[in-house]
């Protein structure tokens, strides 16, 4: 069956960057189809492929699975290696994961992703710094009990969810101490990571 992975603009769209990268990590064969956001027919193109109105959606076939984390869940019912073996790790992975899904709304609306800017200095209002700190504090607790590289030593679907705060923190200056700095680098050398980053390259720029 084609899998088939339909994502917006690679540029801004965050929550398309994380079951890419959970999907290129577990070596299935999927295409990617961009839509750009921010164009008059965003809209219809997305309506075209999923009954939600937003990408990342999933087509397994006639099978259409859409939102970041169930579509990430559904990869790792074929490769469950994209979540930690111990059940507490599991449920741990599982804990952060969804956190960053369901939370962090000051930090996603002050430093919205946008992979190729320089926005040093930029959006880091009281509330996005609380969530940033939050964040911190999560990694730092998972890289020294688990020792890196990933936050669960393996890359799992955890790092994939926060793939876009790494950028976030990039392009905004969010400073990191070592250990986190380490992590950060890891993630930006993951191969999806450089491969989303170079096609953003090649999209258009809709936003300030
Ligand atoms: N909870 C959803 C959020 C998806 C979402 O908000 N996607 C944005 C792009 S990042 C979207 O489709 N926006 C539609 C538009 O701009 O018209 C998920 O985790 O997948």
């Amino acid at each position: 069956m084609a899998l088939t992975l339909y994502v917006g603009s690679k540029r801004y769209s965050s929550w398309s960057l994380r079951p890419y990268v959970a999907l290129a990590h577990a070596g299935l064969p999927f295409e990617t189809k961009t839509i750009l956001l921010d164009q008059q027919d965003t809209k219809q193109n997305i309506a075209k492929v999923t009954p939600s109105a937003r990408v990342p959606v999933f087509h397994d076939g006639d099978l259409v699975i859409w939102d970041s984390l169930a579509i990430c869940e559904y990869i790792a019912e074929q490769q469950p290696s994209l979540w930690p073996t111990g059940r507490a790790e599991r449920a741990r992975a599982r804990s952060i994961s969804c956190e960053m899904h369901s939370g962090f709304a000051a930090l996603r609306r002050d430093m919205p992703m946008d992979v190729l800017s320089d926005k040093r200095g930029q959006g880091h209002t009281k509330e996005a710094l609380a969530d940033a700190a939050r964040v911190q504090d999560i990694w730092r607790e998972c890289l020294e009990k688990h020792g890196g590289p990933f936050l669960f030593g393996e890359f799992s679907i955890a790092d994939a969810m926060f793939a876009p705060v790494v950028t976030r923190f990039r392009t905004y200056g969010v400073e990191l101490d070592a250990p986190l700095a380490a992590y950060s680098k890891a993630v930006f050398a993951l191969p999806a990571m450089r491969e989303w980053i170079a096609d953003a390259e090649r999209e258009p720029r809709t936003r300030e």
